[in-house]
């Protein structure tokens, strides 16, 4: 029985607590385990949305069965301690800045609105209630908190020997996953939560962005600009403004006159492009979309009607040419918050009549040629409420797979997972021959199955460029494998050299986007496209994205491998070997899948005071890719912004030619990149399919395990050949 004393959220210390055990616990799957507080165990269990579906009792326990969650009630929250050995290593709980071990933090599952975040920053753009433990032996364990109200993942408590999770709201149940591994507790964890939907080709080419690209025709030369520089992109992306007076589905017709045909040029020259949507409509009785959402009844209700002052004050709207729309005067109990267009009625996401409706205002919308959607500030952000989003007493209509009827205290960390369950059904109902893609900035446990994402606003300086690691290696961590930072940092103007690093960096993360914010200590933001710093930043973003696109072959499988399996893409050093505790806080270098390890020098990444972190233990050769030539670096030939990059010994990696942009020619012909072991043999795995559509569910995809032995391999292809470099 834990002895410790409880810290509430004023800091007060209160006498231990009489902590209440599920003595039952019941097994969900393999090594999965779900417990309750007796005290709430005739209360009926709420649905979880963090989960496909709601799981069943299977068996009880087995013993032994270590971890067993405790409960209590204290100063109006509902405590949850689970008890962890000396040497555990914590990670997971989802979004967050700071350090990739997160002993000795706190956050709280509150989705913000966090421009300006740093690693002391509590509450980011999304929730995971989430913590997964790995133990000194490499053995692991992981807690899901199954709820979606404010909950605080206090992992710095006095009590050191325990996770605890304060929430709001009823006694939540408790879902421990036990593995052999961290990798087989995050893959239990996805047989949960499930895994990301396999996304097309394209979204794993570099992509452009810029708050915002305008007009029209400065798209088009931004895209000529990267063919006739020959920088790699696949993806041109539409900020807010490219909207009639910030109106959702509305194109200006001033600046944006001709969507379609815009779309076309881009496609004529091999881009995508994606397209912002926000969830904030205008309450303006002569825009289209409100009249009919408030026609049918479609918006969050308000019980009070608290405002706080906006944090975008009528000055600054001003100065951006923003003209507020007045709150209605009949609009009954319907909210109002202030965004971009001024008074905007929010969508109930949590009704599925509502995210159907939602889903159709995609049909005419994605008709124009858009291939993706970017959802934006659905935490949802709010200027003038409270703690930046909607008062917590406003009404959700919530449909019983979710809970039912409720407050938005209880289903604000899920506002933003249903509205991009919503956006992904619309493009998919409009384009069903096409793989959706989604991009969120909010989300919850679970999300990863509508929308990719991207780790919010963070600024242009060194930390929040080493931040960049971790935070994808949580998120992924977390369920989420397909996320990356702003490259370049989105506030704040980088310099030549830290956007130099960034790319190189973040080509070799899962989503990788360059963008930047519109102004800057009131002055427009100056350009930062990969040729903004002159011709040497221009030539290492080159060879970033060189190397990127010739290892697409490698990631798309890892893609393949995530979707299927839950293993994230990027992955943390230490699962190279989790008995090895040294490897626990490595945070500039990660796993690219199993088999290639990425290093940054410490120095690279502005951290001159660091000393250097260790490898994993074992053969791993250094290799380079460049646009013909792949093999080892030889020295002077390395770029010393790029990271390092290792393969692991006995592995083989499949590499495609390089290209422009994914559908500019085949993957061929192939190089395969083997590292051999002791005995001259490098294994891989390639995963192919048509790169969109739906026939790979229908069994249209090779996935080849091969074998490299000198100049043979058995990898069979039917075009294009097999080149074969091996590194000594
Ligand atoms: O739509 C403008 C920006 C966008 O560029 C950014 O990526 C989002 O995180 N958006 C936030 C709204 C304004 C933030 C100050």
């Amino acid at each position: 029985m834990p002895r410790a004393t409880l810290q509430s959220r004023n800091g007060a210390m209160s006498l231990p607590p009489r902590w209440r055990y599920d003595h039952r616990g019941l097994l969900f799957g393999d090594g999965i385990a779900r417990f309750r507080d007796p005290a709430w165990a005739s209360a009926p269990l709420p649905p979880f949305p963090g989960f496909v579906e709601q799981p069943t009792p299977q068996s009880p326990l087995p013993t032994p069965w270590t971890v067993r969650p405790a409960f209590t009630d204290h100063g109006g929250e509902r405590i949850v301690r689970v008890e962890i050995a000396p040497g555990t290593s914590l990670y997971g709980t989802g979004e967050q800045a700071g350090a990739l071990i997160r002993n000795g933090t706190r956050k709280v599952c509150w989705n913000t609105d966090a421009f300006g975040y740093h690693d002391k920053t509590r509450s980011l753009y999304q929730s995971h209630p989430w913590v997964l433990a790995v133990r000194p032996d490499g053995t692991a364990f992981g807690v899901i908190c199954e709820t979606t109200w404010r909950c605080e993942l206090d992992l710095a408590s006095s009590d050191t020997r325990a996770i605890l999770f304060r929430c709001d709201g009823p006694s939540p149940a408790v879902t421990v996953i036990e593995g052999a591994s961290p990798q087989e507790v995050v893959q239990r964890l996805s047989v949960l939560t499930g895994t990301m939907p396999m996304p097309p080709l394209w979204a794993l080419g570099y992509q452009q962005c810029r708050w915002s690209y305008e007009p029209a025709d400065r798209v088009r030369g931004l895209a000529r600009e990267f063919r006739e520089r020959r920088i790699p992109c696949d993806v041109i992306w539409l900020d807010i403004d490219y909207m009639e007076r910030f109106r959702c589905f509305t194109f200006d017709p001033d600046k944006f006159p001709d969507p379609a045909g815009l779309n076309t040029d881009l496609h004529a020259m091999g881009f995508r492009t994606v397209w912002m949507i926000d969830p904030g409509l205008a309450a303006d009785p002569e825009y289209a979309v409100y009249k009919e959402g408030k026609a049918s009844g479609r918006f969050v209700r308000a019980k009070s009607h608290e405002r706080v002052s906006s944090t975008i004050s009528d000055e600054m709207a001003a100065n951006w040419g923003l003209k507020w729309v007045e709150a209605p005067r009949d609009g009954g109990d319907e909210y109002y918050g202030r965004v971009w267009p001024g008074a905007c009625a929010f969508p109930d996401f949590t009704k599925k009549s509502t995210r159907q409706w939602w889903a159709g205002l995609y049909r005419n919308y994605v008709a124009t040629g858009i291939d993706g959607v970017w959802n934006d500030m659905n935490e949802p952000a709010v200027f003038d409420g409270p703690h930046k989003t909607m008062p917590t007493d406003n009404f959700h209509e919530a449909d019983e797979e979710l809970g039912g009827p409720g407050s938005h205290a209880r289903y604000h960390n899920i506002y933003g997972m249903e509205m991009v369950r919503a956006t992904r059904e619309g493009i998919m109902a409009a384009k069903p021959d096409v793989r959706p893609f989604v991009l969120t900035r909010a989300n919850f446990l679970g999300g990863h199955r509508y929308a990719a994402t991207w780790t919010g606003d963070n600024q242009a300086e060194w930390r929040h460029l080493r931040w960049s690691i971790p935070m994808v290696l949580n998120l992924g961590l977390s369920g989420q494998p397909f996320s990356g930072p702003d490259i370049g940092g989105f506030g704040n103007p980088s310099t030549p050299e830290m956007f130099a690093v960034w790319m190189g960096v973040g080509a070799l993360l899962p989503f990788a986007r360059g963008h930047k914010i519109k102004d800057w200590d009131g002055k427009p933001m100056p350009d930062h496209e990969p040729w903004s710093f002159g011709p040497i930043v221009e030539e290492t973003c080159r060879r970033a994205l060189v190397r990127r696109y010739r290892l697409l072959p490698y990631l798309y499988t890892l893609f393949d491998e995530a979707s299927r399996t839950g293993m994230p893409i990027c992955r943390p050093a230490f699962f190279a070997d989790p008995t090895d505790v040294r490897l626990r806080s490595v945070e500039n270098a990660f796993l690219l899948g199993g088999d290639v390890l990425v290093v940054c020098g410490l120095d690279t990444l502005g951290d001159l005071d660091a000393s250097p972190s260790p490898m994993p233990k074992g053969v791993w050769r250094e290799f380079e890719i460049g646009e013909r030539g792949v093999g080892a670096p030889k020295d002077g030939e390395r770029d010393p912004w790029l990271p390092r990059m290792y393969l692991r010994h006995g592995a083989a990696i499949a590499l495609g030619p390089a290209m422009l942009h994914t559908g500019e020619k085949p993957m061929d012909p192939i190089t395969l990149l083997a590292s051999p072991d002791d005995a001259g043999v490098a294994r891989g795995t390639l995963y192919e399919d048509s790169g969109d559509g739906y026939g790979y569910t229908r069994g249209e995809y090779r996935r080849s395990a091969f074998e490299v032995k000198g100049d043979a391999t058995t990898l069979v292809r039917d075009r294009g050949g097999v080149e074969i470099v091996t590194l000594a």
